[in-house]
């Protein structure tokens, strides 16, 4: 990874606002869709593709890429607009966003777009397919990294769990888990609906490390997958801290917003107040 300046973070962050703004115009154009989750992510995937993956958007299955694994597929809309930013694909396409016959479906199908690694919607699958890919990795001695998003909600799924056990046991140290602890899932907040609580001791009792992070301070989400990647012998969990709808008031841990598109007039408000950001500290 190369080294982080003041000019870096800040065209992080401006890349971020970019992909708010790019995540409320598909979704406008798509007239469904999820709001909060992909809102919530954005400075995370900035870091990710812009600063923190060994990646290459003109040849997306290069085999000494990083694997990027979709666990809450639903949130689909930040990764689509990041890998259009980064260049995958052309940014236009975005606006086809959930047609029929589009490639970006509502939820990601492995096979329409480049960049994509797994199909995944029904939550809970996408720790277990990430281990055996950081797996098969470590078996082969590559140095290829494997990054599973997930979502607190999906931990309500017992197979999460499994995957989780599994993990532990076989000490995957290529595996880092980023999770978007948001507290909010489909309708309510996680804790009443299932609690997930003490979430970082039930990871650590798998036998993973665990780093708690502000998911919109991208200095320290890059310094905590710098310090998962000197950590040998056990996998990482980065319970990411999020405010879903980042970066439009009105959204803003609203869980109303879990499953809704903006209209006109909402995405009129919400692209106006994204672009006052620019590249601003998303955490401040
Ligand atoms: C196996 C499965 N059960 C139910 C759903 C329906 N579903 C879609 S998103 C969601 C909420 C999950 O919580 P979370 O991912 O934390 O939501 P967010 O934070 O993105 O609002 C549910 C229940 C699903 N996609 N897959
Ligand atoms: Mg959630």
């Amino acid at each position: 990874m190369e080294r982080l300046t003041e000019k870096k973070l800040a065209h992080l962050y401006t890349n971020a606002n970019r992909i708010r703004e790019l995540i409320i115009e598909s979704l406008l154009h798509a007239g469904s869709g999820h709001s909060a989750g992909p809102l919530g992510m954005a400075d995370i995937f900035s870091a990710l593709y812009f600063h923190i993956l060994t990646h290459n958007p003109k040849d997306a299955l290069w085999d000494e890429r990083d694997r990027v694994v979709l666990s809450n597929g639903h949130i689909c809309p930040v990764q689509y607009a990041t890998l259009a930013l980064a260049g995958y694909f052309p940014i236009k396409e975005l606006l086809t966003l959930r047609k029929i016959d589009s490639r970006l479906q509502g939820h990601p199908h492995r096979n329409s777009i480049p960049g994509i690694e797994t199909t995944s919607g029904p939550l809970g699958s996408g720790l277990s397919q990430s281990i055996g890919m950081a797996l098969a990795l470590s078996l082969d001695k590559k140095r290829n990294r494997v990054y599973c998003m997930m979502s607190d909600g999906e931990h309500q799924e017992g197979n999460t769990w499994e995957a989780v056990m599994f993990a532990g046991k076989k000490k995957l140290s290529n595996l880092t888990a980023i999770i978007d602890r948001n507290n909010i899932q489909i309708d309510g907040f996680t804790e009443d609906t299932m609690p997930l609580e003490p979430f970082r001791k039930k990871y650590e009792a798998f036998g993973w490390n665990v780093i708690d992070v502000d998911g919109h301070n991208i200095e320290e989400f890059i310094y905590s997958v710098l310090e998962a990647q000197a950590v040998y012998e056990k996998p990482t969990a980065i319970l990411a801290h999020t405010i879903p709808g980042k970066g439009v008031t009105f959204m803003e841990r609203n869980y109303l917003w879990h499953g809704k598109s903006p209209n006109k007039e909402e995405a009129e408000r919400a692209i106006k107040e994204i672009r006052s950001l620019g590249n601003k500290i998303s955490h401040e």
